[in-house]
């Protein structure tokens, strides 16, 4: 079973991340790992901090001469920004007088409020830290592992930003190039395959810093390569629809995970949505559309999955929304925290991979085996029509 944990505060000394279950003889490859730290910290719309941050993972544990022995994975990604926070975040008890301001007014749209309340603090600055979207450096540096793992089989994995506020692109993923199409996304400030809605995008932001106000926007994300057979419709927490939707809807601002047509097909007939199966060149069996995204009764069905995931805007704006004291019981305007305008060209990367997480973990449901050899000989005799 592959599980996998962090821990970290966003201003703490480091992020730390297990990730368990992984077949012994994988080859690690650690700049692989920090290319995709290095995705992450990109995009057009970000803050400051990642100017401080250039973010690198350590293996601890669980390789040797890189490659993974079976053993638990431990990472850490230090936090540069650490040295600025030592006082503020300190691990031991500091005197009355070395204490900083406590926060006392939440930012609607964040875990201020409600993470306040549930733990019993005063002060809002101990549930920023771990409510942080910095959380999700450490889920990047997992997903980057269990990528390798997933190539060992073919399977990419990309993703673009179809949309920033309301500007859409136009622009379609062509699935046959994953990995082409990525770089070229990579090389878009915003992600953005389509060069028009691109200049538009980054313009959008800007007006929208200028407010101080925040955006969101949408994203796709495609797998390819992928084997008829991942999930089940047995029991319910088998569907592998469900489990990226839990996935990615656990995403720090993610509100919405559509697989394939998504919410349109609430829109359509049944003869406009569901893909007809028909025999191909070579009486092979194959498809006339993909609107089901890759995915029939919760197993994958062969063809390449797609996944797009909506991001609400950042919940920290410098024209600060009305929120209300909690010392004084006064109104007053949520308290401000450096943030980003825009995060989703950055969400896009983590959508990736946190979606191979779950891809790598019905892998191995269906093709389990403690060492990579044993896994490939499961997968090599799998059965096909
Ligand atoms: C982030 C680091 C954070 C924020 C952002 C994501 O750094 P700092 O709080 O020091 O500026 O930039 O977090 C949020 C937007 C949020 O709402 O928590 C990162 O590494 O991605």
């Amino acid at each position: 079973m592959l599980r996998y944990i962090t821990s970290g505060e966003s201003h703490g000394k480091s992020l730390v991340g297990i990730i368990e279950g992984l077949p012994a003889g994988l080859s690690i490859n650690s700049d692989e790992i920090n290319h995709q730290l290095y995705r992450r910290q990109q995009g057009y719309g970000r803050g400051e901090r990642m100017k401080i941050e250039q973010d690198t993972a350590v293996i601890l544990s669980g390789v040797r001469f890189g490659r993974t022995t079976g053993a638990p994975i431990a990472v850490e990604i230090k936090n540069k920004d650490w040295e600025n926070w030592q006082k503020t975040l300190s691990v031991e008890p500091l005197s009355e007088n070395q204490l900083s301001e406590e926060i006392t007014i939440p930012r609607p749209g964040h875990a201020d409020l409600a993470g306040l309340i549930k733990y019993g603090h005063t002060d809002i600055r101990n549930v920023i830290e771990r409510a942080s979207a910095r959380e999700t450096g450490m889920r990047t540096a997992l997903g980057a592992i269990a990528r390798l793992f997933l190539k060992e089989f073919n399977i990419d994995i990309g993703s673009h930003v179809i949309e920033i506020h309301t500007i859409k692109s136009s622009a379609i993923f062509n699935i046959a190039d994953v990995t082409g199409e990525s770089l070229r996304a990579d090389k878009s400030p915003v992600r953005c395959l389509d060069p028009e809605a691109e200049t538009e995008m980054v313009s959008a932001i800007d007006r929208t810093k200028s407010k101080g106000d925040t955006v969101g926007g949408r994203i796709e994300i495609v797998v390819s390569g992928l084997p008829v057979g991942l999930g089940s419709y047995i029991q319910w927490d088998c569907r592998l629809d469900g489990m990226l939707a839990g996935t990615l809807m656990a995403i720090p601002g993610i509100k919405a995970v559509e697989i394939g047509l998504g919410v349109e097909c609430g829109r359509r007939f049944g003869s406009e949505v569901h893909d007809e199966i028909v025999l191909g060149s070579g009486n092979n069996i194959t498809r006339t559309s993909n609107n089901a995204g890759g995915i029939e009764g919760g197993i994958s069905n062969g063809q390449p999955l797609m996944i797009t995931i909506t991001m609400k805007p950042i919940a920290t704006l410098l024209s600060a929304l009305n929120s209300v004291d909690l010392k004084t019981k006064k109104a007053a305007k949520a308290h401000i925290e450096r943030s980003d305008v825009c995060a989703v060209p950055a969400v896009s990367v983590v959508g990736e991979a946190v979606a191979a997480l779950v891809l790598t973990q019905a892998f191995l449901d269906k093709f389990s085996g403690d060492n990579l050899e044993d896994i490939k000989m499961a997968y090599t005799s799998r059965r096909t029509l």
